[in-house]
């Protein structure tokens, strides 16, 4: 077979993909008859496509391109860890120096106390990492009775059966079932679900969840909490204020570990250089992939507290990946974190580009589509609604609007993605003030053409 080039004509490219690809989360038969959109460079916050277009991406990738496209220190690297020491485990009383060098590295930007590192080869691996391993730490303090993790409707937590049970997405629980010793309480989603109480009422109702929960398992059968700062595939859902803290005062009462998934708001994405810190949380353990390498290399893990490592420590743990700490991500994830410390990428977030963010993104509520805009560093959201004043949904079936809108974001060479009826950024974190410029001018566009063709279409209608 030939070489598959940046050159070949998209439709042979689209061709080959619809044989022989399997996309994640795609019904894929459709996609092979509308051809997917083929990638072909990035550069900062640019994509190019393989017709040419420039795109502003606004997804980081997915989540994960915190320090933008096209860096050659991070290719430079993996050549050199490459041409050295190419792979080595950390299994049988081994390690190597890229493995150590990261994990020392993360255990000194980490919250204090968090010093241990466990690496996976992503975010779903490291959830179910952390799955054996609070129930392996109940063990060894001689409650192996506590096995039940809580989690939430809505949350996200990956894809493979572990990281999927502990998601509330009951989408992917239909397909292929549901680990047991996993339950979930609602999620903080004031919008959606708030009613009548103001948000800051309806954060303290949904956190108490967590303890009417506790107390119906029993507390002895609880091991764990987990949940993400601010659910980011549930669609940038920004917690009231009183949620973090009375989820804190709930796990340290009942005395069970709490897990916060920093897949996605850790490295810098909240302008802390993880969500815990932006929201006051004191975890156990701390889920990271994504912003960890930027997505220049698959990794993730779990950053541990002294207590649980040292427990686990104590005894084997028969648990692990072949590509647990591989030396080539672990250096391209350290160079991701050189960078990210020597440009103060964190403090430009912090600084910068939220600040000159979030005025423009709240003015979208102006827009009459747009009936709430919320940012937390460079993780934002907006709610489409027939009408504000009512947080209205749609009488069409939930999405339908918000996929229209992504269309038109699509036309306009921007990626915004929609969950349900919400619209959602997490630009690279390397954004400039100009670039922000021009990612809220195509949105704004592609909010008047769905706008537009909404109202031609009759769809501007309130669910009954
Ligand atoms: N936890 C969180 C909070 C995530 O966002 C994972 C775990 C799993 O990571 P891996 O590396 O196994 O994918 C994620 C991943 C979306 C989308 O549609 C989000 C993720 C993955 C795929 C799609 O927003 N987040």
């Amino acid at each position: 077979m030939n070489k598959i080039t940046n050159h070949m004509p998209t439709a042979e490219l689209q061709a080959l993909d619809a044989a022989h690809h399997m996309h994640p989360f795609t019904a894929n038969t459709a996609l092979g008859k509308k051809g997917a959109r083929i990638m072909t460079q990035g550069k900062g916050v640019w994509l190019t496509d393989s017709e040419g277009h420039k795109i502003i991406d606004g997804m980081a990738g997915l989540w994960c391109v915190n320090i933008g496209y096209g860096r050659p220190e991070l290719g430079e690297v993996a050549k050199r860890q490459m041409d050295e020491l190419a792979y080595y485990n950390t299994f049988f009383q081994t390690s190597h120096v890229p493995a150590i060098a990261l994990a020392a590295k993360i255990a000194e930007i980490a919250p204090e106390g968090m010093n241990h590192v466990f690496f996976a080869g992503s975010g779903s691996e490291a959830n179910d990492t952390n799955i054996r391993l609070v129930r392996r730490y109940w063990d060894i303090k001689g409650q192996p009775e506590k096995r039940i993790i809580i989690a939430r409707t809505n949350g996200y937590h990956g894809s493979t059966i572990g990281g999927g049970s502990l998601g509330g997405m009951s989408g992917i629980h239909a397909h292929g079932g549901k680990l047991a010793g996993i339950v979930h309480i609602g999620e903080p989603n004031w919008w959606e679900q708030g009613g009548e109480m103001t948000p800051e009422d309806f954060g303290l109702m949904r956190a108490q969840e967590l303890e009417k929960m506790i107390l119906s398992l029993g507390v002895e059968n609880v091991a764990a909490f987990i949940g993400e700062p601010v659910q980011g595939a549930g669609g940038v859902i920004i917690p009231p204020s009183t949620y973090w803290p009375e989820i804190q005062r709930i796990v340290d009462k009942y005395g069970i570990l709490l897990i916060a998934d920093e897949v996605i708001t850790g490295f810098g994405r909240t302008g802390n250089w993880f969500g815990s810190q932006t929201f006051g949380i004191r975890p156990h353990i701390m889920t990271i992939a994504k912003g960890l390498s930027s997505g220049y290399q698959p990794i993730g893990g779990s950053i541990v507290c002294d207590e649980v490592a040292g427990v686990i420590g104590s005894d084997e743990f028969n648990h692990g990946y072949t590509y647990s700490g591989h030396p080539v991500a672990a250096a391209v994830a350290l160079e991701n974190l050189r960078i990210m410390q020597e440009e103060k990428i964190v403090e430009h977030v912090r600084d910068v580009a939220h600040p000159y963010l979030k005025a423009k993104w709240e003015a979208l509520t102006e827009h009459p589509l747009v009936g709430e805009a919320k940012l937390v560093g460079l993780m934002g959201s907006i709610a489409l609604t027939p009408n504000k004043a009512t947080r209205a949904k749609f009488a069409a079936e939930t999405g339908t609007v918000g996929y229209r809108c992504r269309e038109r974001c699509f036309a306009n060479d921007l990626i915004m993605r929609h969950v349900g009826d919400r619209m959602i950024i997490a630009p690279p974190l390397v954004i400039t003030p100009a670039e922000i410029d021009v990612l809220i001018e195509r949105a704004r566009k592609s909010l008047d053409e769905c706008y537009a063709g909404l109202k031609a279409d009759g769809l501007l209608v309130a669910r009954g």
